[in-house]
């Protein structure tokens, strides 16, 4: 296979794309129930949850391979890529009981949702993990609405590779109207000659590099599917990416969908003014997709991030009655999660600087030059660098303030006290693509290289592209140790990792 990740994604279309409050444009798909053989895969027991719900973590084949010529063997929850939609309303209780059937430890981290720390998931940090045989009960109100995901937080670039995530949908009390809803979680498999899924992970061209990028993308485990639309039809579309690494920039076909929440949280319902949608792995984005209603043939969304070597996602076919003769007009506007408001005039100041990876050191040099790095907090990085160079264990291909949070030991990148308001200056020096995820919380994005976002959208997890600087702002109101790592994961092996603690 071509060596996709030393390739730089395509700058024409999304050079400053991240600018305005993210990008976009929209949409999505399902299907319908028998149309498309397997597609809805893994979405066939979205029953409400009643009480425990059971997930189970084993190996399992499923046909992600074009022509279904062959099963793959992957791991999986509950034997299906993606697992199990688990859907719950606003203000559950949710109960799931997590048995593990792998021959090496794991857990589920509850992605995006303010879970109580003991029951965020991840091995070493909050929880021990869970050994083969072993089980696990998570535990949480679901306080907040949106769309969310389930993952390991343990040996994650294998894990998630292998199969291991499904979506958590919190409904609103009040759903928007709709004609139709689909989930879509995107992944991305690097598979070998036999069909079975490259067992080479942590592989260090692509730990220092764009993390481990595959060629085959799917729709909930299916490759390019067709998806039946009716015109005039209306149609919420929730995506998650999944992939260990794959920054989509995705081409709606001139859908122009409207974005409605980001990473599960409601934002002012708008058409993103950029020609694609840049969507990076632990992202969630809620699409309103009007089909109009003079629609024939078909839209086929393409995702355009590296030129040359766009990857169809899904075939929108239009066949049918239309379901209306003008675009549907009921309301796009999502009700407020209960998030706590950052308090900007006290908050605590902190920043998080970004380093090394390949061809990093030009960024880095332009962004001092260019004032952006603080003189001052540059020296006491480079002292904490210098320092660490004795220790470094083979990992340090990324830094975090001078630091390898993964190996080093040494605490908590920062500490809050409980309630305290925080604003974070999250710096790129790096020539590539990173989402960084913090867990437990979410944030608001008041700025992109100093200027004001427009829609000031909450966020678990933010793009930055290289050089870029982005300010963070959240209430450190959830007490305990929280990641705050890429979720590029070969990045986060490679030192792109850490956590806060709040007391
Ligand atoms: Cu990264």
């Amino acid at each position: 296979m071509k060596n996709l990740s030393t390739l730089r994604p395509s700058r024409r279309r999304f050079l400053q794309t991240l600018g305005a409050g993210g990008v976009t444009a929209a949409a999505l798909s399902t299907t319908l129930p028998g149309m498309i053989p397997g597609f809805g895969r893994g979405m066939a027991n979205a029953a409400e949850t009643v009480g425990v719900q059971q997930v189970t973590a084993a190996p399992a084949t499923a046909r992600i391979i074009p022509g279904g010529a062959m099963p793959t063997p992957v791991w999986a929850f509950n034997g299906t890529v993606p697992g199990s939609l688990l859907r719950v309303k606003q203000g559950e209780d949710v109960h799931v009981r997590f048995e593990n059937q792998l021959a090496e430890p794991s857990s589920i981290h509850w992605h995006g949702v303010r879970v109580p720390n003991a029951m965020d998931g991840v091995p070493g940090l909050t929880q021990k993990p869970v050994a083969p045989g072993d089980t696990f009960d998570y535990r949480f109100n679901a306080r907040d609405a949106g769309t969310y995901w389930y993952h390991p937080h343990i040996n994650s670039p294998t894990q998630l590779a292998r199969g291991l995530y499904g979506a958590l949908i919190v409904e609103e009390a009040e759903p928007l109207s709709v004609d139709r809803e689909f989930v879509w979680l995107i992944d991305d498999w690097r598979l070998g000659e036999n069909g079975e899924i490259d067992p080479v992970f942590n592989a260090g061209h692509d730990v220092g590099h764009a993390g481990r990028l595959g060629g085959l993308v799917t729709i909930n485990g299916v490759a390019n599917p067709d998806i039946s639309v009716r015109p005039g039809e209306r149609i919420r579309v929730r995506m998650i990416n999944t992939a260990n690494a794959r920054v989509f920039a995705i081409d709606f076909a001139g859908l122009a969908p409207h974005l409605i929440a980001l990473d599960g949280h409601p934002v002012t319902p708008h058409v993103p003014d950029l020609p694609v949608f840049l969507f990076a792995p632990g992202m969630r984005a809620d699409f309103i997709v009007d089909v109009p209603p003079d629609a024939s043939g078909q839209f086929s969304l393409i995702d355009r991030f590296y030129d040359g070597l766009e990857n169809p996602l899904a075939n929108l076919r239009v066949a049918g009655d239309p379901v209306r003769s003008d675009v549907a007009q009921t309301s796009m506007t999502l009700p407020d999660n209960p998030l706590p408001e950052p308090d900007l005039q006290n908050a605590r100041r902190e920043q998080l600087l970004y380093t090394g990876g390949m061809m990093g050191g030009g960024v880095l040099r332009h962004l001092v030059e260019t004032g952006k790095i603080d003189a001052g907090f540059l020296g006491e990085v480079r002292g904490m660098a210098q320092s660490m160079m004795g220790m470094m264990t083979g990992g340090g291909i990324w830094m975090v303030n001078g630091r390898d949070p993964e190996r080093d030991e040494l605490g908590p990148l920062f500490s809050l006290g409980r309630g305290e308001s925080c604003v974070v200056t999250v710096t790129n020096a790096t020539a590539w693509y990173h989402p960084i995820h913090l867990h437990g919380h979410a944030f608001r994005v008041l700025s992109r290289n100093g200027q004001p976002t427009r829609y000031q959208e909450w966020q678990d997890t933010v793009l930055l592209a290289p050089a870029e600087q982005a300010e963070i702002a959240f209430v450190a109101d959830n007490p305990g140790d929280w990641m705050l790592h890429c979720h590029i994961l070969e990045h986060k092996f490679g030192g792109m990792s850490g956590f806060i603690r709040t007391a």
